[in-house]
């Protein structure tokens, strides 16, 4: 394998490298399986969902290009979102380099208006920093600017603009900028993942997002999809694992992990130490900021990965109907129906229920329902699963987990549960009469 500095003596390898890294975004979804390449001093990142932008040795510079533009996202089949990003997606493609790397990164700006580009966290001259107005002229439609700067620093940023910033990041202008060590990370990771979290404000029937929105919105998404449209991430049983989570959405999320307890290895600020590194299985997201978790992927399954807020796990979730839970709502459809024709009351048993088909407006998804291997899944939105496999040679979808026998949880005999742990309830509480049988008004 070429070290770094063997890598710059041939500037034919560095354009070799630049190829590779080309190779490897064309097959972000399903890269293949080796840790890095022997062209590369790191370990690929893999942008679920998304790609990496591919770049050019000019004179020793690495040269990319960014192009800021109206594009259409489908968040999932039968949802296309007219967003805003770069190069064709929302988050744009995800910009890889390498601590002490002199970049140069073009801004195309086929926008509507004029728009910049801060690099978020990165540490560089104060004229390349984008914000308009305070360090650069705005870019004007149809102009290219030149940022440049050298890597002084490793981690994961981001990119965003910093003119308009309400309107352009509402309509999903972000993109991730990784800087890898110089030095290959001891332990090295296997598997590096990139997701951006987003929350947007699609009306029914509608296709644009509602920038004005501050609070309530109806799409979470992972990199701009939501489940069960999120690719899942594959990963071979042992392997060591980074996600890189960032958020410039409009509030804060607590993203958990099932089956693993994982440490927070770096924010955007820089390396966490590791007497700082506290096991957790959530890691709190905050607006504004990066954070990176790490894992020995040792516990083969399908382990969701999604965001805590139960909001957020709901697409185009409305939040104003009254609260059935519990109410007795026999009869009232006929009688709101006489009113509203196809009024369909829902909610009164819980709100799994209310995915059932009914008619839906044009460009509108349900608001929950994968489809697992036991049952739906009442989940959308911020939610995807981590598919850990023994022995796989491929991170196509390996499908769902078989599990061993008697290893799956499900019903037993009442009998046997008097006998071994008869129910216990303290005194004072009476029993809850069955939901179906509870009168209630509404
Ligand atoms: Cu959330």
């Amino acid at each position: 394998m070429l070290t770094r500095r063997e890598m710059i003596a041939s500037s034919a390898a560095l354009y070799a490298a630049g190829l590779a890294a080309r190779a490897a975004a064309q097959h972000d979804a399903h890269p293949s399986p080796a840790r890095g390449s022997d062209e590369l001093p790191y370990t690929p990142v893999v942008t679920p969902n998304g790609s990496t932008l591919p770049w050019k040795l000019v004179d020793g510079v690495k040269v990319f290009h960014l192009v800021a533009e109206p594009v259409k996202r489908e968040f999932a089949p039968g949802l296309v979102v007219n967003c805003w990003g770069y190069n064709g997606q929302t988050p744009g493609p995800t910009i890889e380099v390498v601590e002490g790397d002199d970049v140069r990164i073009y801004v195309t700006n086929r926008l509507p208006e004029p728009t910049s580009v801060h690099w978020h966290g990165v540490l560089l001259p104060n004229g390349m920093d984008g914000v308009a107005g305070l360090n650069q002229r705005p870019i004007p439609p149809g102009e290219t600017f030149q940022y440049e700067f050298t890597l002084r620093q490793w981690g994961t940023q981001m990119y965003h603009p910093h003119f308009d910033e309400m309107t352009q990041m509402a309509m999903g202008m972000m993109g991730f900028l990784v800087i890898h060590p110089r030095e290959r990370e001891d332990p090295p990771v296997d598997r590096d993942f990139a997701i951006f979290l987003m929350e947007w404000l699609v009306k029914a029937g509608t296709a644009r997002p509602v920038p004005a929105e501050m609070n309530d919105f109806n799409l979470s998404t992972f990199n701009s999809r939501v489940f069960p449209a999120t690719d899942p991430l594959v990963v071979k049983q042992g392997e060591r694992v980074r996600i890189r989570l960032a958020n410039l959405s409009m509030s804060t999320h607590p993203i958990h992990l099932h089956g693993y307890s994982f440490r927070v290895t770096c924010t955007d600020g820089g390396q966490t130490p590791p007497s700082a590194q506290l096991p957790e299985t959530t890691v709190n997201v905050p607006v504004g900021s990066t954070r990176d978790i790490q894992f020995v992927a040792d516990a083969p399954g399908d382990w969701a990965l999604h965001c805590h807020k139960t909001h957020h796990i709901m697409n185009q979730m409305g939040h104003e109907f009254p609260n059935l839970i519990g109410v007795n709502t026999e009869g009232l459809d006929a009688r709101i129906g006489s009113l509203l024709p196809n009024y369909m009351t829902m909610g009164h048993t819980g709100m799994s229920g209310m995915h059932h088909p009914m008619k839906q407006p044009h460009n509108t998804i349900a608001m929950v329902g994968g489809v697992g291997p036991f049952d739906r899944i009442d989940m959308g939105g911020m939610m995807t699963v981590l598919k850990v496999r023994p022995g796989i040679t491929s991170y196509q979808d390996p499908g769902w987990y078989e599990h061993p026998q008697g290893t799956v949880a499900d019903s037993v005999s009442f009998a046997q549960v008097e006998r071994e742990a008869p129910v216990y309830r303290p005194q004072a509480v009476e029993a809850t009469p069955p939901v179906q049988h509870e009168h209630q008004h509404p």
